[in-house]
């Protein structure tokens, strides 16, 4: 928070922004810019009239009953959580090609032992989820000579990524050797990762999910690992975080956790699209990123 209220001061010192947890005007407040934001206290401001989220990710809102869906919502868009995005799920596609996990454990075990590369050419990457991000990530990768498709609601227009439409996510899933979740949190896609979806993949499919915790089914992720359905996971999202110390996940050796780290927005950089939108806001006019409150992205 200290991080947020700096930039904002650096960046136009005009604009009165306040700290939720210090004394103020609750009438005085137009727009809120919430993170995971304790239920029940959106009611409390009478006269917003625009709900930003300082991510990506606009889930937590929805959940929240004191939020009014007539209240405009924004997300952010910006280029440097799309980059942080795609660079995270490269690394994570390079580290299952390369073996980089197994060697982990083998050094655990004082283990030398080489084994081939999985290449390029041997695999196809199945995008879960098309908007800014997923869309990032699927050209990214497409570029780097990775055969990749994407699954959407409708199809997308992406250079070089065939597309599928949702009644086609059967055939999508039989063609994905590495399926990357970047999909937003809806009812629709809650529980997506499931047992059915991860025997639909080929034999020794690997996942990485990078959108949002209630996605995944964590006991069909479990069996599909054991049975090796599922060669691994790497999961940087999750149910409840931080992930509880007790959880399975942690000593699984094949499940690979990063701390929800994929892309972390960065204030100075999502800052001055919070005040284009105040500035909007304030004139009357349309508001940058603005989410569609009843698909829920
Ligand atoms: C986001 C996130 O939504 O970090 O931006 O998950």
């Amino acid at each position: 928070m200290p991080q947020w209220l700096a930039a904002f001061k650096v960046i136009d010192s005009s604009v009165k922004v306040v700290d939720f947890r210090e004394p103020h005007d609750k009438e005085s407040i137009t727009m809120a810019l919430v993170w995971k934001q304790a239920h029940g206290h959106l009611s409390q401001y009478p006269n917003l009239k625009c709900v930003a989220s300082m991510g990506a990710g606009v889930d937590f809102i929805f959940e929240d009953s004191s939020y009014c869906k007539s209240i405009p919502m924004t997300r952010v868009v910006d280029p440097m959580l799309i980059t942080d995005m795609e660079e995270f799920v490269t690394a994570q596609v390079y580290a299952h090609l390369k073996g980089l996990y197994d060697y982990k454990v083998k050094q655990h075990d004082t283990l030398w032992s080489q084994q081939p590369y999985l290449r390029k050419e041997d695999v196809t990457i199945g995008v879960m989820g098309l908007g800014v991000l997923g869309a990032g990530a699927a050209s990214a990768l497409e570029r780097q000579g990775f055969k990749v498709q994407g699954w959407s609601v409708t199809k997308k227009n992406i250079s070089g990524v065939k597309s599928y439409d949702k009644d086609h996510l059967n055939t999508f899933l039989s063609r994905s050797n590495i399926l990357i979740c970047l999909l937003p949190l809806t009812p629709t896609t809650e529980g997506i990762l499931n047992i059915a979806t991860f025997s639909a993949l080929p034999k020794g499919a690997f996942l990485i999910h990078v959108a949002r915790g209630p996605h995944l089914l964590e006991t069909d992720l479990l069996k599909a690992l054991n049975s090796g359905q599922l060669s691994g996971a790497a999961i940087d999202v999750f149910h409840h975080e931080p992930l509880n110390k007790e959880h399975v996940f942690w000593k699984h050796p094949k499940v690979h956790i990063t701390p929800h780290c994929a892309s972390i927005s960065s204030p100075e950089s999502v800052v001055p699209q919070i005040l284009a939108n105040y500035s909007a806001l304030m004139n009357g006019q349309p508001l940058l990123n603005q989410v569609n409150t009843e698909k829920g992205y």
